[in-house]
């Protein structure tokens, strides 16, 4: 790491904002004083984290900012080529200064502006660099896994199908998540609670709605077909183990290599199968799995390898609706249409364990509202579903933020778990016009 700025701050005052690496990792301003959101049980680091240690001090995945709190300038320190190489940025405060320190090519940057609006600023011009146009509006979708998780079945997915149509609500695209498939890597085989994967699809269209289907695309899990028969798709350690993806689902799991022509090949099967089957909305999940390092077939860099295997998935699935989760945030601009920008909404306030990468209410607002200055520049901000059921802790404030900082907007509660201002608000929350953006720059 190297020196790339010198900061005087008033400490009593001064603030550092992190932004995080991928979907779900904490990113939120500090006071000096304060301890950044780091995780609390190790099993939970490669899921949402990517710096394998956290020395004292805050942490940036390629974006960090310093308030210094005295009515001086911002400074933004941030990736040269965001959608290339990501550095860590670290900054730690020693006598009235904060020193921040990148391990890459970064920009500094002196904005005389609030943290919300010189992110904002920095964007804008990333998206003149990179010529990118404005982002499409996204459908409004209804989600099985905040109310069923992976014991969702057919008949629960048939049930809210109809009541969609029976409540009249404004829904474009039902989305059936996790639990639809055989297992992590198995997309095209049903689990026992589903007849086939295409039958759901089917009825879906048939309603007049759009279909919209949940993968984790790069994850290959330690039970599936794909692992027993091709371990040779799979990103490998110096020493010819397979690299850890993280822990799952009660199994190991593994990261697919995007450069592999066999996976290439298996990723065209799967998701030409759900193009013929009419599916326009597709939430790939897990996705910091293909960015993860390792060796592939191909000498990529990791975020290269990433990118590569986003465009092959955009290249099979036609014009459908291409939302990004669990998603390095950086080498995703360009990419894809929507991005899930938080940590996964709860029942719960507060997160199980205390880490707010971890689902919570809690957890999933900080992010929210720290990349807010990402939605109408990148993509279309996804703040996570509202779910608006009475056993849903603080359910008002919420369906607030769902309001303030959804760009796209989903339902997850069984719609007959709804009680009257359940049902309101969520026909409110989904029908209400999405601003082009959430900050000014
Ligand atoms: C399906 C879910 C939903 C949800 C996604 C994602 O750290 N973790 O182990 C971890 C597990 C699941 C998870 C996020 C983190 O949720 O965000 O909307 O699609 O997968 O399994």
């Amino acid at each position: 790491m190297r020196i790339v700025a010198e900061i005087p701050v008033d400490p009593r005052c001064a603030r550092v904002h992190e932004q995080g690496w991928q979907s779900w990792s904490p990113s939120t301003g500090y006071s000096l004083a304060q301890a950044p959101h780091r995780w609390v049980a190790p099993e939970h680091r490669i899921g949402n984290y990517r710096a394998e240690s956290f020395p004292a001090g805050f942490w940036g995945e390629g974006l960090l900012a310093v308030d210094p709190g005295d009515g001086a300038p911002v400074t933004v320190v941030a990736a040269a080529s965001p959608t290339e190489a990501v550095p860590s940025i670290k900054a730690t405060y020693v006598d009235q200064r904060v020193v921040v320190y990148a391990d890459g090519p970064v920009e500094v940057r002196v904005e005389a502006a609030s943290v919300p609006r010189a992110f904002a600023r920095w964007a804008d011009d990333v998206v003149k660099a990179l010529g990118l146009g404005a982002p499409r509006p996204a459908p409004t979708i209804w989600c099985s896994w905040y109310q069923y998780f992976t014991e969702v079945t057919e008949s629960d997915v048939d049930r809210n199908l109809a009541l969609l149509d029976a409540l009249d609500l404004p829904v474009d695209v039902v989305q059936v998540d996790d639990g639809y498939q055989a297992e992590i890597g198995d997309w095209l085989a049903p689990s026992g609670r589903f007849a086939s994967v295409r039958g759901v699809f089917e009825r879906i269209t048939g309603t007049g709605r759009r279909a919209g289907v949940w993968t984790a695309p790069f994850l290959v899990g330690r039970r599936s077909r794909v692992f027993a028969e091709h371990p040779e798709w799979l990103v490998r350690a110096g020493d010819g183990s397979f690299v850890s993806a993280g822990r799952n689902w009660n199994q190991p799991l593994y990261a697919l290599d995007t450069t592999h022509p066999g996976a290439v090949e298996h990723l065209r099967e799967v998701f030409t199968a759900f193009r013929s089957w009419g599916i326009s909305f597709h939430k790939i999940d897990f996705v910091y799995a293909a960015a993860l390092p390792g060796r592939r077939y191909e000498d990529v860099s990791p975020i290269e390898a990433y990118r590569r295997g986003v465009e092959l998935i955009r290249s099979f699935i036609g014009d459908a609706y291409l939302l990004g989760c669990g998603a390095p945030q950086l080498p995703s601009i360009g990419l894809v249409d929507a991005m899930r920008v938080s940590p996964d909404i709860s029942p719960e306030y507060e997160p199980g364990n205390g880490d707010v990468a971890q689902p919570s209410q809690r957890g999933a607002v900080l992010n929210g509202v720290s990349r807010a200055f990402q939605h109408g520049r990148f993509w279309v901000n996804d703040p996570d579903c509202l779910i608006a059921r009475p056993e849903v802790e603080r359910r008002e404030e919420w369906a607030g933020h769902v309001s303030a900082y959804g760009g796209l907007r989903g339902s997850s509660d069984g719609l007959d778990r709804l009680d009257a201002w359940g049902l309101d608000t969520t026909r409110r929350v989904l029908s209400e016009p999405v601003p082009e953006r959430f900050v000014e720059s």
